[in-house]
């Protein structure tokens, strides 16, 4: 049975044209810096992100640990929103490798502003206390439903961490749905953060791979932890290859997955047993609630009629819309889950 799978963006299937360009990339060996095509890959994510320097890595949690590995020292703290992926969905890492704690905070959509971050930030001389040493923001917000962050939310708490001295750093697996929706230039969005880390495997279609960015002397620095870390990989131009042809050539179709979304998101709003919030679907992600009957039946049902979904928290329902989905494949979804939900 084919599925419309619409658990995650991250289930997406290399294209014809793009598994040709991995054949045909030229390799070397990355752990020297002697692969052409993961630095091309580098040179322009950089560039495209207004930053000196950016190091290509195996996944976005690598991206982010790597990044809150090099802001901080044991015993620091981070800040960031309640229902952040780095407290969520990094298998308590930043404690695990880092031997950081994460201070999170009750955001509204995933959005923290800095009326709530400036009471959180520890005073130097409270030497009993941990030392604050980064902001975190996710953009797109994954738990809230891919909502966007504000770019004068973003300047604002650019402003706070420069009046404290602190960094701030971006998860941006989804950053490209953000740019694409507001178009608001990666650059414009690069150039408030130290450190990005940005998935080339969510909506962007590549099998694999994320992109750290930042000065050259962070990426030296993320280089370092990426190797002792047991990330330092050799030939992978046949994996960066997939990277630059998706943002080369899939970058603009994000546009279609949010009208897709939207479309889906409507229909639902419009069935019996279905809470939505319709305002939060900005972006390729949906979440629900259904009412009178439970997040494992409609899973259940769903997948018996061909047509997989997620857990997006409890009670609530995840769905993602991406390149492998067509307008038609919408179209079912809503038919199937209107016979549940409806
Ligand atoms: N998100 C996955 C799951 O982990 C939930 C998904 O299906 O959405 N930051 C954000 C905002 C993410 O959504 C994800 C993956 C990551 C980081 C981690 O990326 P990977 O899976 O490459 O480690």
């Amino acid at each position: 049975m084919k599925f419309i799978d619409l658990r995650s963006d991250t289930v997406t299937k290399p294209s014809d044209e793009m598994r040709k360009m991995m054949y045909e990339a030229e390799v070397g060996d990355d752990v020297y810096k002697e692969d052409p095509t993961v630095n091309k890959l580098e040179e322009y994510v950089a560039e495209r992100f207004g930053k000196e320097a950016a190091l290509f890595v195996p996944s976005g949690t690598m991206g982010n640990q790597i990044c809150l590995n090099v802001h901080t020292n044991p015993g620091d703290e981070v800040i960031c929103d309640k229902e952040s992926h780095i407290f969520w969905y990094e298998s308590g890492s930043p404690a695990a490798l880092s031997g950081i704690q994460l201070a999170v905070l009750d955001g509204k959509n995933g959005v923290i502003t800095p009326e709530q971050v400036e009471p959180m930030i520890r005073p130097e001389s409270a030497y009993y206390m941990p030392r604050t040493k980064l902001i975190e923001v996710e953009n797109t917000h994954n738990r809230a439903g891919g909502i966007i962050h504000p770019i004068e939310n973003i300047a604002d708490l650019r402003t706070l961490a420069d009046k404290h001295g602190l960094k701030l750093h971006l998860d941006g697996a989804r950053i490209w749905n953000a740019h694409i929706e507001t178009g608001i230039s990666l650059a414009e969005y690069g150039k408030y953060f130290e450190s990005a880390s940005v998935c080339l495997s969510k909506g962007l279609g590549a099998p694999v791979g994320s992109v750290i960015v930042g000065s050259k002397e962070f990426v030296t620095e993320a280089f370092r932890v990426r190797k002792g870390w047991g990330g330092g990989m050799r030939q992978v131009g046949v994996m960066a290859a997939a990277g630059i042809y998706a943002l080369r050539h899939n970058l603009s179709k994000l546009k279609d997955d949010h009208r897709n979304a939207k479309t889906l998101a409507e229909a639902l709003a419009n069935m019996k047993n279905v809470e939505i919030d319709i305002d939060t679907v900005q972006t390729n992600i949906i979440m629900f609630k259904p009412v009178g009957i439970s997040v494992e039946d409609v899973l259940a049902k769903t997948r018996e009629a061909g047509v997989l979904l997620s857990v997006g928290a409890v009670g609530v329902i995840r769905i993602v819309t991406h390149i492998d989905i067509s307008k038609n494949d919408i179209q079912e979804t809503i038919n199937i889950l209107s016979k549940i939900l409806d």
